[in-house]
């Protein structure tokens, strides 16, 4: 992620649009289909399925164009459209921070939840417009939209944080949010109903 800038960065103002879920100056935009998320949804065949039907958009991540280095604080707004595979709800891949930094969540449209795993426990967060979550420093953290519009939440982190996409395939995320008449149940990651 170094190509944008050498730094320091310059000052930046920078315009939040949370009805369009976009930053401008624009930085990358990442665009998350069915098919890149291997290991994440519990029903596999469920997941192979939504692949062949199209391998729809479950979420989108626009950046500023702050950059992620050292010192430098990065801010992007992920967009996860609504649905489920195999009745767990669309979410991110999720992540932990190989270096150990918190980081901040402010939602900005829709409803969702903010999963956080250590290694043994799990927290959920429920959010809304105006709800900040926070991730304290070790926590994995992967984002589900509990609604039936797109959720769409603001994060602001340390640049030096990193993304390990592997911590959560290797350890999970202590539960998993799946379709409910009320909206949405968390499960034990191990079980899909
Ligand atoms: C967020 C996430 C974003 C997409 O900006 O990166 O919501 O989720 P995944 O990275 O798990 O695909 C963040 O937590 N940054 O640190
Ligand atoms: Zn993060």
């Amino acid at each position: 992620m170094s190509a944008f800038a050498s730094l320091p960065l310059d000052p930046l103002r920078i315009v939040l649009d949370a009805g369009a879920g976009t930053l401008t100056p624009e930085g990358p935009l990442l665009t998350r289909r069915m098919s890149d998320m291997t290991g994440a949804f519990a029903d596999t065949a469920a997941w192979r399925q939504a692949q062949a039907a199209g391998d729809p958009v479950v979420y989108t991540v626009a950046s500023s164009p702050v950059p992620e280095e050292n010192r430098e604080l990065p801010q992007s707004i992920t967009t996860i459209y609504p649905g489920d595979c195999g009745g767990e709800l669309y979410m991110t891949k999720g992540h932990q921070h190989p270096d150990a930094q918190g980081e901040i969540y402010l939602g900005l449209s829709g409803v969702g939840g903010l999963l956080m795993f250590d290694g043994e426990r799990s927290h959920w967060i429920d959010m809304a417009p105006g709800v900040i979550g926070y991730i304290p420093p070790g926590w994995a953290h992967r984002s589900v939209n509990v609604g039936a519009e797109p959720y769409r939440f603001l994060a602001v982190y340390p640049g030096c944080a990193g993304h390990d996409y592997d911590w959560v395939l290797r350890n999970g995320m202590g539960r998993r949010a799946m379709r409910a008449a009320d909206g949405y149940e968390l499960v034990p990651f191990g079980s899909s109903s």
